[in-house]
């Protein structure tokens, strides 16, 4: 039986009505996003069609899910609320935080001995409120989350980006920062600019070495890393009808990587399927009985253009297998043309690691694929070139994989089968074969690549595909290997050509676990204590955000002008910083310490206005919380791209940081930002950029009349006396100008609540 099922059965029970009378107010056919969208109104219905891409509307989601580097300072917030239970369905899963090195059992008691106290915590506040908590080991937060909880035609919100891999199942799945969730948790309505609607239309069908992986690398090339910000991707048409369900989620899994707000597919044949095979018939059941709700009406699908703001058509007949990279997950080539830019780029052509797992690949079917190349390796004898390693996505997986004889075939190519948890795709990762900064390639099945993030190393180039291409290429250790038409040599000195994969979409004899790691809340949890030492350097209580007073802002410094990509993994890194995530003032010793500095080309190298001196971003940053002076980080495009982090945001909060002033925004960033009460600012002028140098000090010149939809006015005064004037935008509504005000979207409820 299902987890929740009568809430799935209460949304079911009203979607007839609802999406009928918004089919009415719009006055035409619905696509999938809009029937979610309209049945999921906060105020139950809605007497106006929104605007896509304009109006701030007002949603109730049907659950959460919080994965542990995130938890912490999402339930850090969510103690201050003042609430005894979480008012929606919530779970916790324990996946970021286990670091790999030499293999599951030995790496999960090293995670459980040294991250004892922020699992305890997140366990013991999970009892006290209500929430599922899933145990170090389970499994990584998203296929956890398809397994047990995702649901067709429901909506949900996660504190991770790629919590829109659950559109895999038929839902709106969005990834939103902790302060969003928080909202949800207290009972309050979770707001969302009304997105704009990106249809990807599937014609032909897949097969041989092309997978599910390879429509949305090559989405990604076509939508660039910013394509998909503020829009829904839906996906339709005959190819994908015969997707897996778990392909359909690496699908939407990697809609993060575009930048969507997020992806879904209708309810299919291959989703009940799904659901059937991952015990829950009871819900399957129920979807079949509003079928026709949990799809778009007939019309949307036979023409598209009518409906959708931006179509993409991709014939899966001829779609060629990819690998996006390196150092930025749209960067999409095919197999066969990679060693040609490759030898042009000096990207090195050995292979050192194939790296197989993470929330967008680690399914059942995608081992089976992977194990039917390692297979052939045993079979015909080719000894692999590279490193291996594995993470199944959950103790299900692993457990069934385990015993279909699937992780054996892995151990005998030599590969190392690490914990159910992200390891190396948040660098966590102990990789013992490299001394230093050596320049070298790796290949992995994630979805994220930017510099550093699997192990740390600038000069690690990494490269992602498809779990059975990524097997392929770790087995000839070569990046310009391409399976489909080149032979390797194997330990007989013969010529031998590797076969297509062959998956299994789901287990013959059905999944199977022992212990899948779940603990329910105690009904009453009112007695739990949840105690945070004082002395803690992995937790720390919070203090409510000072808000910032216009007067403060004048004569702010320039903190950094920071120059390209800027991540959050660039504002706030993750791998060895992980272990801060619920200790504010610790983890802010990260802060921007990867972003490059547009003056001198360096990381964590800024002039401090103060002294002329050269030193850390944190350090200049201190220097100026301690005199006093608030500052500004100027920015490129697409700033805080990425992590749903609200580190990101609350770092340059608590140390000072009064605005953020970009050529564009990730939408979870930028939110990020408003929620705890900075300014998320664009040029006007993109080249305005320009304008900036490093002896820089801001006034802003109308802040005290920041009303919604008026831009803002800027005086940037120059170290040679000169001075410019600029416009900058923002899409602050008048509740989230209160958010600035109080100081924060926190000190809003809490003050509501007090009242
Ligand atoms: C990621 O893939 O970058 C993460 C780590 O899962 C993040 C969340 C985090 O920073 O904790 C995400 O995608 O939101
Ligand atoms: Fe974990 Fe990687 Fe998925 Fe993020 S992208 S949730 S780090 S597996």
């Amino acid at each position: 039986m299902a987890f929740d099922i009568d809430m799935i059965k209460g949304v079911y029970s009203q979607m007839a009505e609802r999406v009928d009378q918004a089919r009415e107010l719009v006055g035409r056919p619905l696509t999938l996003s809009e029937k979610i969208l309209y049945s999921h109104l906060w105020d139950g219905k809605s007497n106006k069609a929104f605007t896509r891409g304009k109006d701030y509307v007002d949603f109730a989601p049907d659950r959460i899910a919080c994965q542990d580097a995130t938890a912490q300072m999402a339930l850090l917030q969510f103690m201050q609320a003042g609430k005894p239970k979480v008012a929606v369905p919530t779970t916790v899963h324990c996946d970021h935080l286990i670091q790999a090195k030499s293999g599951a059992v030995a790496d999960l008691k090293v995670a459980n001995a040294t991250s004892e106290e922020v699992f305890n915590f997140l366990e013991s506040v999970s009892n006290k409120y209500g929430i599922g908590f899933w145990k170090p080991g389970a499994g990584i937060i998203h296929q956890v989350v398809l397994e047990n909880y995702a649901f067709p035609g429901g909506m949900m919100i996660g504190t991770d980006s790629h919590t829109v891999n659950a559109g895999g199942l038929g839902m709106l799945a969005i990834g939103v920062g902790g302060a969003d969730a928080v909202d949800v948790m207290a009972g309050m309505a979770w707001e969302l600019k009304f997105p704009k609607l990106i249809g990807v239309k599937l014609t032909g069908n897949i097969s041989g070495w092309t997978s599910a992986k390879d429509v949305i690398l090559k989405v990604a090339g076509i939508l660039t890393v910013k394509g998909g910000t503020g829009a829904i991707v839906e996906y339709f048409g005959e190819g994908a009808l015969n997707l897996s369900c778990t392909g359909k989620g690496t699908i939407c899994n990697m809609g993060a990587e575009i930048g969507a707000t997020t992806s879904t597919f209708g309810y299919d044949a291959s989703m009940e399927r799904y659901l059937r095979a991952t015990d829950r018939n009871d819900v399957a059941d129920a979807a079949n009985e509003v079928k026709a709700h949990l799809t778009a009406d007939p019309e949307v699908y036979a023409q598209p253009e009518k409906y959708f703001d931006e179509i993409i058509e991709i014939d899966l007949n001829t779609l060629k297998p990819h690998l996006n990279g390196p150092f930025t997950p749209d960067l999409a080539t095919p197999v066969g043309e990679l060693g040609e830019k490759a030898k042009a780029n000096d990207w090195p052509l050995k292979v050192d690691w194939g790296l197989i797992g993470s929330c967008t690949n680690s399914s059942y079917e995608d081992l089976t694929r992977a194990a039917s190349i390692a297979k052939q390796a045993i079979d015909k004898k080719i000894k692999p070139k590279s490193d291996f390693g594995i993470n199944p996505g959950s103790e299900q997986i692993r457990f069934t994989a385990e015993r279909d004889g699937l992780l054996q075939i892995f151990e005998e190519v030599g590969a190392t089968i690490f914990t159910n948890a992200c390891g190396p795709c948040i660098g966590q990762w102990d990789r013992s074969d490299l001394k230093g900064d050596e320049k070298n390639t790796i290949v992995h099945s994630f979805n994220r690549n930017f510099s550093k993030r699997a192990d740390g190393n600038p000069n690690t180039h990494a490269f992602v595909g498809s779990p059975e291409m990524v097997a392929a290429i770790a087995i000839s250790g070569r990046l310009d290997f391409d399976p489909m038409n080149d032979t390797l040599i194997n330990e007989d000195g013969e010529a031998v050509k590797l076969d297509m994969p062959l998956g299994i979409e789901l287990p013959v004899n059905g999944f199977a676990v022992e212990d899948a790691g779940f603990i329910a809340p105690d009904e009453d949890g009112s007695g739990v204590s949840v105690k945070v030492s004082p002395t803690s350097e992995r937790l720390q209580l919070l203090e409510s955000f000072q808000p910032i007073e216009n007067e403060s802002l004048a004569g702010a410094k320039l903190l950094i002008k920071a120059q390209g990509k800027c991540t959050t993994d660039h504002i706030s890194m993750a791998g060895p910083w992980l272990r801060f995530r619920g200790h504010l003032d610790n983890i802010a010793n990260n802060t921007l310490i990867g972003a490059v500095n547009a003056f001198n080309q360096k990381t964590n190298f800024v002039k401090n206005q103060l002294t002329g001196e050269y030193m850390g971003v944190p350090d200049a940053q201190r220097a100026y919380k301690a005199a006093g002076i608030k500052t500004i980080v100027v920015g490129d495009h697409n700033y805080g791209e990425g992590s749903s982090r609200e580190h990101a945001a609350m770092q340059p909060r608590h140390l000072g940081v009064a605005a953020v002033l970009v050529k564009s925004f990730a939408r979870i960033h930028e939110t990020n930002l408003k929620k705890q009460g900075m300014l998320g600012l664009t040029f006007v002028n993109e080249s305005d950029y320009d304008l900036i140098k490093e002896d820089d000090t801001f006034n802003f010149v109308d802040i005290a009349s920041f009303k919604a939809g008026q831009a803002l006015t800027i005086e940037i005064k120059h170290a040679d006396g000169t001075a410019h004037t600029i416009q900058v935008n923002h899409t602050y509504n008048d509740s989230q100008i209160g958010w600035f005000r109080e100081g924060s979207a926190l000190n809003v409820i809490k003050k509501e609540n007090a009242a």
